[in-house]
């Protein structure tokens, strides 16, 4: 069976485009891979965070991936820090990692064009980090939003120079981008990514938020004068991410939608984008709230720990002896 990883960094509450772009897809896989999903919490502190929400975050992640439908006894479901081999094989990416590669990636250029202050060097070398992630287990396939292809693609540059240094060390995994929903936008800026943390809060739609409120954050989404439902990115970016939120939920086609509101109002048509949203997050939400009851965390994280822990020590004790920093 080949395998599967990937893992979601909760700096904040989990959001729709998390659950389209990336959640909902692991569980159809665990189906398919042998599959492991981690909980990214070094990646979390790679911009400050509270450490009273982190904690909260961190929980909460793991009830949602629950609620969401994976199934510990297929995934291995396991906190990325719980495998310490995570940060020591991350220094040794680092290591192999040229400063002219971290200074390509988009997500820390896009950071630092915005000027936003107090940049550290972990959200500069994170990207060796997650390929320590990857390599670390062998994947062979690595489900990402579109956005954190660059990084996926990084990886396995990172990996063939390797194997071509030291003979074959690493499998070199593909990333796995879905076909709709690899990049929900934000509903107040449809030309921005939703992203959890968003500064208004009314473009984001979080997994928990109350059911009213995320009514309201679609019936206010930014839209245009068009009046016309019809898949054009370019022209109708608000329309277009709504339809892509749809599809993504109900596979139904662009023509489809585009079909049943040929003549109809947008009111019409984002009444029935939040019916369809609240009714998932309905789902996902009760789920929720019986796994946060039965304090099932600690004992899923504990199963997942061991195993991977197991691949995880084999594999940096592989790459310790390859690289030759080991005396024994
Ligand atoms: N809006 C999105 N649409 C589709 N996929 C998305 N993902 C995140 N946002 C969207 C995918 O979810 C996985 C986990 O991402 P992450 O939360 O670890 O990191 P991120 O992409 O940096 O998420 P945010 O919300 O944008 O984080 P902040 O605001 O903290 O920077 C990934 O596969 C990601 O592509």
């Amino acid at each position: 069976m080949k395998r599967m990883l990937s893992g979601i960094k909760p700096t904040g509450q989990l959001t729709l485009g998390n659950y389209i772009g990336a959640l909902r897809n692991f569980v159809k896989y665990q189906d398919d891979y042998e599959m492991f999903v981690f909980i990214a919490n070094l990646h979390c502190i790679t911009v400050y965070n509270e450490p009273e929400e982190l904690r909260k975050n961190l929980k909460d992640c793991v009830a949602l991936y629950l609620a969401c439908g994976l199934d510990p006894k297929r995934s291995c479901i396991f906190l990325q820090s719980d495998v310490m081999e995570h940060a020591q094989l991350g220094f040794i990416m680092c290591c192999n990692t040229y400063l002219g590669e971290l200074n390509r990636m988009t997500q820390f250029k896009d950071k630092q064009a915005k000027g936003e202050q107090g940049l550290t060097g972990g959200i500069y070398t994170y990207p060796a980090l997650m390929s320590a992630d990857i390599l670390m287990y062998d994947a062979d396939y690595v489900p990402v939003g579109e956005d954190q292809k660059q990084h996926v693609e990084l990886c396995r540059d990172t990996a063939i120079r390797f194997n071509n240094r030291y003979g074959k060390s690493f499998n070199i995994p593909e990333p796995v981008v879905a076909k709709v929903g690899a990049k929900i936008m934000s509903l107040s800026d449809p030309t921005k990514k939703m992203s959890k943390s968003e500064q208004t809060n009314k473009g984001c739609i979080y997994l928990l938020d109350d059911l009213k409120s995320v009514r309201k954050k679609i019936m206010a989404a930014k839209t245009d004068d068009i009046a016309k439902v019809q898949y054009d990115p370019q022209q109708q970016p608000g329309i277009s991410n709504l339809m892509t939120i749809i599809s993504a939920l109900t596979n139904q086609s662009f023509d489809d939608i585009t079909k049943n509101f040929e003549g109809k109002g947008y009111g019409e048509f984002k009444k029935y984008v939040a019916d369809i949203v609240c009714e998932e997050l309905a789902m996902i939400q009760e789920r929720y709230a019986e796994i946060i009851n039965n304090n099932v965390i600690k004992e899923v994280l504990a199963e997942g720990k061991a195993r991977a822990e197991k691949i995880a020590s084999k594999k940096l004790d592989q790459i310790q002896r390859t690289i030759g920093i080991e005396i024994k």
